[in-house]
């Protein structure tokens, strides 16, 4: 009897969140769609987005969620590959009803599911796609995330500081993954711009494990310095191997290794890795102090970019539902409504997040990008032993 109530009760909340959002005295809380990695490979960097998003969905609902009523975040596995972003997407869209989607994890992903949010009408928020053109998939896409364009190069920069008599430079991609293909581009560009010389360009893909024939013709031309753009297995074990088979010089990873988890993969070989960041915990602001004290609390480090990136992406959907709400009631409109005003909201919006101060390029056909004044590089320090290893912040 009472399971029965209460599973009719749930369908009765679950009717009302799909339908008008009507003026109830309680109202529902507000389904906000997160569809990340959570499994495949690329979950190593999905589990910090997962974590991001929810410190802020606790955060904020804490902060009185949307002018007093709460936010929930609906979480839909969007794997490591596009089919699963895909269904992902259309559950959350048509099933749970969603009134925007956070996601997915890869640049790959939302090049083919990102279409679907567009046809629909539903803003979507990409807390970690940094390749060209993913603001241009259409008018309900933006990002958090800042592109590859701007902050790779500091990466390049920055190894170019500690070895003045750096000339020689290696590039290997993946070359199967539109990510790494776009972020090569910006590498290879930013070498010939900083007048080095690009002696090799190797590919490989993302499910390779075997990297010897890359390493053996970068190991010939004698690279003071290799940039990898991979995603975290590949790229780790493509760390490890150049290692392994004797390279000593500098390595600058892209954005695909940008996460303690390769730790387990390449170990004491990650160690000196620099990767450029939209993110530091030492950048000081009220919100980024209480976001980091939040995470440490539960993970004992400082947060990693994905994680803010993710907390990010939250906020803008919670500021601007607040924003609207106050010029005109959410409650009264049906979803449809709500979906596009929410995403007209979101693109005008200024927000002081953990990232920095953030907006959105605005125009037809051009909206959507994040505006951010931040950029850093960081590099990896392994205990001598591997088993433990921490983001340095050199720039
Ligand atoms: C992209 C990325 C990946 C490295 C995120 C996990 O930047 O696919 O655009």
């Amino acid at each position: 009897m009472s399971r029965h109530l209460s599973v009719s009760v749930a369908m009765a909340a679950f009717v009302l969140v799909g339908g008008a959002l009507a003026g109830f005295a309680a109202d529902p809380p507000i389904p906000i769609g997160v569809s990340v990695a959570q499994t495949g490979p690329v979950a190593l960097a999905g589990q910090e987005q997962v974590l991001g998003a929810q410190i802020a969905e606790e955060f904020f609902n804490k902060h009185g969620g949307v002018n007093g009523r709460p936010i929930k975040l609906v979480f839909q596995d969007g794997g490591s590959d596009e089919p699963t972003s895909i269904n992902a997407f259309q559950n959350l869209i048509n099933v749970a009803k969603v009134v925007g989607i956070m996601g997915p994890s890869l640049s790959q992903q939302a090049f083919a599911a990102d279409p679907f949010a567009v046809r629909a009408k539903v803003p979507v928020i990409g807390p970690s796609n940094t390749a060209k053109g993913i603001p241009q998939i259409g008018e309900f896409v933006s990002r958090v995330s800042a592109p590859v364009a701007i902050v790779a190069p500091n990466a390049v920069k920055a190894a170019m500081e500690i070895d003045k008599n750096l000339k020689k430079v290696a590039v290997l991609y993946a070359q199967n993954d539109a990510f790494n293909k776009s972020e090569t581009e910006t590498f290879q560009q930013a070498v010939k711009d900083l007048k080095l010389d690009l002696a090799t360009v190797q590919t490989f893909q993302t499910t390779d494990t075997d990297f010897t024939a890359q390493v053996t013709n970068v190991l010939n031309v004698k690279p003071d310095l290799v940039i990898i753009s991979g995603l975290q297995v590949d790229g780790a074990n493509l760390v490890k191997q150049l290692r392994d088979l004797g390279y000593k010089g500098l390595i600058v990873g892209g954005n695909g290794v940008n996460t303690a988890a390769i730790f387990p993969i390449c170990k004491a070989k990650c160690d000196g890795i620099l990767i450029a960041q939209a993110y530091s915990p030492a950048y000081k602001s009220r919100v980024n102090d209480e976001f980091k004290a939040v995470y440490k609390d539960k993970q004992k480090k400082d947060p990693p970019q994905f994680s803010a990136q993710a907390f990010t992406g939250i906020q803008v959907f919670v500021e601007a539902l607040r924003a609207l709400d106050k010029k005109s009631p959410i409650a009264k409109m049906d979803l449809a409504t709500l979906r596009v005003e929410l995403n007209r909201q979101l693109i005008s919006g200024t927000y002081d997040t953990p990232l920095g101060e953030i907006s959105f390029s605005t125009g037809p056909g051009m909206g959507g990008e994040i505006v951010q004044k931040q950029a850093y590089v960081a590099q990896i320090k392994m205990d001598p032993d591997g088993a433990k290893g921490t983001f340095v912040f050199v720039k």
